[in-house]
Order: structure tokens, then sequence, then C-alpha cells
């Protein structure tokens, strides 16, 4: 371990990109965590001396800076009460079913906006101390709103940039929070505000102008002393070409078909894998799927369902009803119509490697996403990328961000379940050159855009724009 030198670009997100792990013998190190995040920023991190600023993942946990891996972590340290009242409170428990059109009902409380506001503060007063003159700091998400004018307050010679990976809402629904304006001052910190869609900076721009009265041009807000603010979109998207060639290896080939013939060899599977949440529209999904075969429409000797949920935000109580909802549905389908040694659904309450994850993309004829709403959606592009024989077939919510670029999908509205059933059964039937006219045109789109070019394209407009800065952030080199 070595202490951190003033770095360049630091990045600050409410998590590490490592995990603590304890080895069988007691040790305790760190594991790079497989997000799409860290893949996507390591090349530009290593370029740029960067720094990562973000919470190791559990209560009250102090460490020094240290480096993993090459990369320059700074630790910023949440106590229990923290936890509650920052991360599973305001975060999750206010801002995320707020900001995703009230699929839940937000929960204002006065004591999680005051923790919210101390955590912010800590992760700027810490991007404030490790940035070197003139450095580039790019915040990450909704937990961490304030930190751009936080930071701005004591270093104004920074450049800063942020990045939402969820959706921005509506005005009507963000006016229902009572903080409404710290929020939007608190983004207008930074030089860039990205947003995964145009509507959501459309939204942002909007409600600047009629919340803070700030003059607006099309995406750039005016703040009164001269200074702009620009706020645009920049779809995330995924590593296209490690999850083409994890696809290709003869090892995920091979065990794609042994989670073929684990299932039976039905004619065609169903896959849904999403992070258990109420915003993923699990239930719905399979609530069609199992009136399809209650129906006749679909025979279990011929279609299975396979849903993988990923463990997700256990403690807080919408969660723990949710997943107790789906278990009680898949079960009640699985005993109405399943047959010995084939359940109508398979239930993975799991979290699994990237190798298995690709697996299940290989051996799934018809990909179901249906999120009430979602930012982007990052497995109905994972999908598209493991079918590089232009096979399989994708049926994607119309609310998801995915939706907007990958137009060639059957797009459902999950609200709908007739509208649903009838999509899973003309994916189903579809021939292999109705799915390969359109898995062509999808994997078109994924392939072009892939998630470094979405960064380039971010760190370049940031470092464009007029300034008082004079450093800017080397480009990252492509693959
Ligand atoms: P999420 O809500 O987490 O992301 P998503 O974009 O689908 O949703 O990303 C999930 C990731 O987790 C995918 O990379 C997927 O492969 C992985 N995953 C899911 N289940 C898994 C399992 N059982 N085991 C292992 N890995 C699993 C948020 C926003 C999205 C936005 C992303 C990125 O809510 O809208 O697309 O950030 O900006």
């Amino acid at each position: 371990m070595t202490k951190n030198p003033k770095a360049d670009l630091v990045i600050v997100a409410n998590r590490l990109p490592v995990d603590r792990v304890r080895l069988p013998d007691g040790e305790v190190t760190w594991r790079r965590s497989p997000g799409g995040l860290v893949s996507a920023l390591e090349p530009v991190m290593r370029a740029n001396d960067g720094a990562w600023i973000g919470w190791p993942g559990s209560p009250d946990d102090d460490f020094e800076p240290f480096v993993e891996d090459g990369l320059s972590l700074v630790p910023v340290s949440l106590s229990g009460r923290e936890v509650e009242e920052f991360y599973e409170g305001f975060s999750n428990g206010t801002l995320w079913p707020l900001y995703h059109d009230v699929v839940a009902k937000p929960e204002f409380h006065r004591e999680w906006w005051d923790s919210y506001v101390a955590v912010n503060q800590r992760f700027a007063d810490r991007a404030a101390e490790i940035a070197a003159d003139h450095a580039t700091v790019w915040v990450q998400d909704y937990q961490l709103q304030l930190v751009p004018q936080m930071l701005r307050q004591q270093r104004p010679d920074l450049r800063i940039g942020f990045y939402l990976h969820i959706p921005f809402p509506p005005t009507e629904l963000f006016s229902q929070l009572p903080w409404r304006r710290q929020i939007l001052e608190g983004l207008l910190g930074a030089d860039l505000i990205g947003f995964q869609l145009p509507g959501a900076a459309a939204n942002f721009v909007r409600l600047v102008r009629s919340r803070v009265g700030h003059k607006t041009h099309r995406d750039t807000i005016y703040l009164p002393d001269g200074r702009p603010v620009k706020a645009t979109a920049f779809p995330i998207s995924i590593d296209t070409a490690g999850f083409e060639e994890l696809a290709r290896s003869e090892s995920v080939e091979k065990r794609a078909a042994e989670i073929r013939e684990a299932l039976g060899h039905p004619k065609k599977i169903f896959l849904g894998v999403d992070r258990l949440d109420y915003t993923k529209g699990i239930y719905s999904r399979l609530r069609a799927f199992g009136e399809l075969v209650r129906d006749g429409h679909l025979d279990v000797e011929d279609a299975v369902f396979v849903q993988v949920a990923t463990p997700s935000r256990e403690r807080v109580e919408q969660y723990r009803i949710l997943r107790d909802d789906i278990e009680r549905l898949v079960g009640r389908i699985n005993g109405d119509h399943g047959l010995i040694g084939r359940p109508a659904i398979s239930y993975l309450h799991n979290s699994y490697p990237r190798e298995e994850m690709a697996a299940f993309y290989r051996a799934a004829d018809i990909m179901v996403v249906t999120p009430f709403r979602d930012g982007m959606n990052l497995v109905a592009k994972e999908y598209v990328a493991c079918r590089f024989d232009n096979d399989g077939a994708l049926v994607l919510s119309e609310f998801a961000g995915a939706a907007s670029e990958l137009r060639q999908a059957w797009l459902v509205n999950p609200y709908d379940i007739d509208g649903m059933k009838a999509a899973l059964l003309e994916a189903y039937a579809a021939g292999p050159k109705e799915t390969g006219r359109r898995m062509r045109a999808m994997r078109k789109t994924v392939v072009q855009n892939d998630v470094a070019k979405w960064a380039r394209d971010f760190l370049d407009e940031l470092a464009s724009l007029p300034g008082h800065h004079d450093k800017t952030v080397r480009p990252t080199p492509s693959r």
C-alpha cells in the first residue's frame, strides 16, 4: 500500500471499484468488482494518474488510501447510521423511486436529507484534497448530486463533470422533493452534466429555468456569474468486444450447452436477468408468461423461463416484499403448470461471474427485459453483444433507455400484460429471417457504441468546454 499523490483525474462514485473479501485463511483482501463502469474508466484512469474515491461497502470501515492493481483508491467511510439514512434512506428510499416515475412511493424524511448533505460533503472534501491543480473530477450518480457545488466552492480551478446513471424525472414529479432547489444547485456546480437520454437533459434544463430562474439556451444554462453549464445526453453502453469474446469462447459455449441440457432441451428458452428491483417489472413479465402457459399458448414441454435475479438492497423493506411476491408467484405457476423435472420457471436468486452470464445469454432464445422505467439497461445490450451469429430475440420495454437505440427489439409497454403476452408469443414464433434482420441492426448499434466510446465522448466534451481551466484529460486509447 502506498499513499496517493495528487491526481489529474478523480472519479467520485458511491462505491469503490473493489469489494473487500475474506480468504479462507482469514486474510482480508480486495477483489475488483466486475462492473462496466470500472472497465470503461480504467484505461483513462491509468493514462491520467487517476484516483477513485468511494465507499468500501460496509459500515465503519476506515481505510487509508491504497493502490490496488495500479489503481489509486481513496476510501470514504460511512457509519452504520449513515448507511441507513444516506444510502438505504435518502438514496434508495427517496431518490430512487422518485426518479423512476414514482413506481414505488418515495419517502421524505428530514434526517435522511441531513445525512445526505453530510455524506456528500465528505466526498467533496476528499476530492478537494486529492485533486491536482486544474484537475478533472468526474462525479457519478444520484447518491452524490450535491458534490459538484460543494467541490466548486473549495476548488474553483477544477473542471467538474457529473453523470446520472438513472432517469431524471419530469418536472411534475421532481417538484415533490422538498429539497429540489438544493439538488438542482448542487448539480449546477458541474461544467458538464451527462444524462442517459436527451429527454432527461431537457427535464433538467426546464427545471433549472423554472425553479432556479437561470437563463438557458438549448442544452446550456448560464449562471449569474457568467459560467455556462452544459446538460446533455451520453447514453451509456457496455464492453461490447469483451462480451463477444467471452461468448465466442469454448468454455462459454460448453456451459451454454450444459444449461440447455439441464433445462431438458426445450424448443425455446426465455430469459430474464435483473437486479431484484421493483423498477425492473419482473413480477409482471412472469405473470404474462404464466398466463400464456395457463391458457395453452405455450407448453412447458416446449418453452421454459429462466429468471436470474441478483440479490439487491435486501435491508430495504420494499425489496423484501418484492422478493416474497415474486417467489410466491413462481411457486404458484410451477405448482399449477410444471411437470416433474420440468418447472415452467427456473428461478435463481444469485449473483454470477461474467462468464456464467454470457453462457445464459448464449443459451437463451428470447431475452425479456421489461422495466417500468430504467436509465439504460445494460442487460439488453449484453444479450445483443453475445449473439454474434445474429440469432435470438429481444423483448424490450419502451421505458428502458436502451429502447431509444435498440429500436428493432419487440418493444412492449410493461403495464400492458396482454400486449406483453402478444409480444412474447410473436418473439417465440419468429423465424430466423425475422430475428436475424432485427438482431443484425441492433448489433451494429451496440458494436459502434461501446462503453469506451461513452467515456471518451464525455471526457472529450468536458475538456472542450470553455472555462478557466488549463489542463485537459488525455484521450482514452482506442481499442
Ligand atoms: P442497474 O439498475 O443495476 O444499473 P443494468 O443496467 O441492467 O441495471 O445493469 C445491471 C448489471 O448487473 C449488468 O451488467 C448485468 O450483467 C449485471 N447483473 C445482473 N444480474 C446479475 C447476476 N445475477 N449476476 C451477475 N451480474 C448480474 C444502473 C441503472 C441502469 C443503467 C446502469 C448503467 O439503473 O439504468 O443502465 O446503471 O448506467
